[in-house]
């Protein structure tokens, strides 16, 4: 194992990796920013260096800075979280060649999901299921995408293979918008990512996200971890995150997992990793994988009992996985809410200094923040502040577990959308389960206040 480990991020994710850390015996160094100076994790971290000033780019995404902080403190290994530097493959490559173990996948493997025509050819070789759709890049020829399109059907949605987590993409109804919209989204992927390659794919109308979890080690052992559902979104940014995913057969679970994890041993994957799906009549079609740990990972570890931090530092340390797939099982439920430092229904930032911060607690509860009393919320960064995450025997119990906790939570100074997860929380189309990506926006354009 690890003597010390750089942690390369800020806020709940930098204290959950140190947690994880002092369960391991390792030494975790804490980087941080100006605007980070005086948060506690950083003032309570055994060793802590400031990498540059508060915008990310001169510090969170400073690589030479980071590097550095690793050399001067002897790290032997460096985590990057999520977000930042996380899914950066020339990052992770930078690591590696500076001598650190990168806490994560093989560059390899980070770039060839980072392009998502190569990561969705991976998957459709490995038989994972996939949307139908173009197989590789969309040819420049006008004839042969409209034959391409006739043959998936309309709708159709064009995607850069450079974008992902929504960004880059364009619907097409019909075959007179196509040319056009093809252009429009090459010329805006070329701008945004440096490649102007996209992709086709049959446009699922009322789909649910759900994800599945893999971990892997360096020996090609793959365990699956099971689904989460992140339906509960906002512009890409999800809100309510649960495991299981509500109404979907642990038979149907078991048989995409099987092939994720078959995936991950056919192209050497290591680390932790989420295969993203559209979910719709009962079927499977992959979108995307994500190459890092993510921050509704928590609903995962309470259904497995599994520390996924402390298994990407593991397997990264070269350890093989300390359990097989017939160990793991699934217990009860889980739910995420994410607790966002703005405006409860107009979504506006709201950074500042938290004059009161009291947590919830009790069975089954689990609150992963930095924020305390006094803590002041830059506004430099993502307004995510903490997470609440709650466990039942039952999604029942665990909706009443969640219902109590956002009852106890007290946050004053700032605003945050505790108040819109007090309200989610008793509506009856989300307590009914297996609600679609499209609900939350459809619920808050119903209740604007
Ligand atoms: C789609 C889709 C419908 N059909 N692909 C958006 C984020 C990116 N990861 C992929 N996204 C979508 N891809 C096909 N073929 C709908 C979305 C989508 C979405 C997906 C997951 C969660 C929220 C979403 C919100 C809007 C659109």
């Amino acid at each position: 194992m690890f003597k010390k480990i750089l942690i390369a991020n800020r806020g709940e994710i930098a204290l959950r990796i140190q947690r994880a850390c002092k369960e391991l015996g390792v030494r975790g160094v804490i980087v941080y920013s100006e605007a980070d100076r005086e948060a506690k994790y950083v003032k309570l971290a055994e060793e802590a260096v400031c990498i540059g000033p508060a915008p990310s780019a001169q510090s969170y995404l400073n690589m030479p800075a980071i590097i550095s902080a690793a050399e001067v403190t002897d790290s032997e290994a460096i985590h990057p979280g999520y977000g930042f530097l996380s899914e950066n493959a020339d990052f992770a490559e930078r690591v590696e060649k500076s001598g650190f173990k990168f806490i994560g996948p093989t560059p390899e493997s980070i770039r060839m999901m980072g392009d998502k025509v190569s990561a969705k050819q991976a998957m459709i070789k490995a038989g994972v299921p996939c949307v139908p759709g173009s197989e590789g890049e969309l040819p420049d020829n006008p004839t042969e995408m409209k034959r391409i399109a006739k043959a998936i059907g309309y709708p159709v949605i064009i995607k850069a293979a450079g974008g992902g987590g929504g960004r880059g993409m364009r619907v097409v109804n019909t075959e007179a918008a196509l040319i056009n919209a093809v252009q429009t989204t090459k010329a805006e992927a070329g701008a945004a990512f440096g490649n102007p390659a996209v992709y086709m794919e049959k446009f699922l109308q009322n789909p649910r996200h759900v994800e599945i979890q893999i971990l892997a080690d360096q020996f090609k052992n793959v365990v699956y971890l099971g689904e989460r559902d992140c339906s509960m979104q906002r512009r890409h940014q999800k809100v309510i995150e649960e495991a299981p995913a509500p109404g979907i057969a642990r038979k149907l679970i078991e048989k995409v997992g099987e092939r994720c994890a078959a995936a991950c041993k056919k192209i050497g994957y290591r680390g932790a990793g989420t295969f993203e799906f559209l979910y719709e009549n009962g079927e499977f079609y992959f979108i995307e994988m994500n190459t890092r740990v993510q921050v509704e990972h928590p609903v995962t570890e309470f259904i497995t009992g599994i520390d996924i931090v402390k298994t990407q530092i593991q397997v990264a340390a070269g350890e093989k996985l300390p359990f097989s797939q017939r160990q793991i099982t699934f217990k009860g439920h889980a739910i995420e809410c994410r607790i966002n430092a703005e405006d409860p229904f107009k979504f506006t930032p709201s950074p500042g200094r938290i004059t009161m911060w009291h947590a919830a607690g009790g069975p089954g509860v689990r609150v992963d923040s930095h924020a305390y009393t006094n803590y002041f919320v830059p506004p430099n960064y993502d307004s995510m502040i903490g997470k609440l995450i709650v466990y039942g025997d039952t999604r029942e119990q665990a909706l009443a577990r969640m219902r109590t906790a956002l009852a106890e939570c007290v946050v004053e100074g700032i605003q945050t959308n505790i108040p819109l997860h007090r309200e989610i929380m008793n509506d009856a189309k989300f307590i009914a389960g297996g609600t679609n990506i499209h609900y939350l926006e459809e619920w808050l354009a119903s209740h604007k206040r």
